[in-house]
């Protein structure tokens, strides 16, 4: 057994899947249940409740799961008004015969499958984003000046993704987010969407993506990490090869960061990103603590 997590905030969310797991819970209980700890967090500030608002003030989350055993996706995008947007990207993957719901179209089946509605901004999210709106901070879509741009909160983004193998041999991803800080309403990044935020295949191994959205949506760079373990490459050497094609190949990922973790069927496990910092947390049964994945460019200054 083994679960993965993004980010340092991924230690909480990895002690909850364990404990899943331990019970006997499957793969797919794991990463919901653990990264439902983070989307309720109100210190994380780019996932679920107390994640930053869109340009108009209003929290919109994606989350997506993936179920190794069957290639089963479910996924939710431009949420309101629900923190835990994994566990509502599951009822879509269970309980209808779609793959991606968004918008109010999410929210209402959220709401008719028994999610609460609540408030998802805290004082401190809000007064930040009447701070930056008060600056008359440009809300367009400006590659160069928007996303990344030192205009944004050091925290503006870092999406949780969550893999994990059961005593059982499954593998399952979930990915949740509340995307790039001040993000223009509507705008959906790379989390919710199959084979880029998230991929997970029984046969092979499964991975997850966290960093801008924009650029990682263009190499499907989660589907590409378990094709090459399918290959024969080790889950590191997967992650590398990935981060490593989506800087030479993408120009706009040179100022950006991004980051995959990947666990094989065998319970081994990598983690790369364009840059430094990119701590995870590892979980398995004789280690739990947070690492530094490998990383191919310096910091951004
Ligand atoms: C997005 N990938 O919406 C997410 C944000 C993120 O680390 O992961 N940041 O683009």
């Amino acid at each position: 057994m083994i679960v993965v997590s993004t980010w340092k905030f991924g230690y909480d969310a990895n002690q909850k899947a364990w404990a899943v797991l331990n019970d006997g819970g499957s793969a797919l209980d794991a990463v919901v249940e653990g990264v439902s700890v983070t989307e309720r967090d109100p210190a994380v500030r780019s996932v679920g409740y107390g994640g930053h608002p869109n340009a108009e003030g209003v929290v919109q989350v994606d989350g997506a799961v993936m179920d190794g055993r069957s290639l089963g996706y479910g996924a939710v995008a431009g949420l309101e008004g629900i923190a835990t947007a994994a566990a509502v990207a599951r009822c879509v993957m269970e309980n209808t015969e779609h793959v991606l719901l968004v918008g109010e179209g999410a929210r209402v089946f959220a709401i008719d499958q028994g999610f609460s509605e609540q408030e998802m901004l805290t004082s401190e999210t809000a007064a930040e984003w009447e701070a930056w709106q008060k600056k008359g901070q440009d809300r367009e879509m400006n590659i160069d000046t928007h996303p990344g741009s030192d205009t944004l909160p050091a925290d503006s983004h870092d999406t949780i993704g969550a893999i994990a193998l059961d005593a059982n041999g499954d593998l399952a991803a979930a990915c949740t987010t509340s995307g790039i800080a001040y993000k223009l309403p509507g705008r959906v990044g790379d989390s919710p969407l199959i084979g880029c935020g998230l991929y997970a295949d029984n046969e092979t191994g499964a991975a997850v993506a966290t960093g801008r959205g924009e650029e990682i949506a263009r190499t499907c760079g989660s589907f590409a990490i378990v094709n090459l373990m399918r290959q024969g490459h080790t889950p590191q050497e997967a992650c590398e090869s990935v981060v490593t094609h989506l800087v030479t190949r993408v120009p706009t990922s040179k100022r950006h960061q991004m980051a995959y973790a990947a666990i094989d069927k065998d319970g081994n496990w990598g983690a790369a990103a364009a840059r430094p910092p990119f701590p995870y947390a590892i979980t398995t049964k004789s280690v739990n603590e947070i690492r530094s994945g490998f990383t191919l460019l310096p910091a951004i200054d």
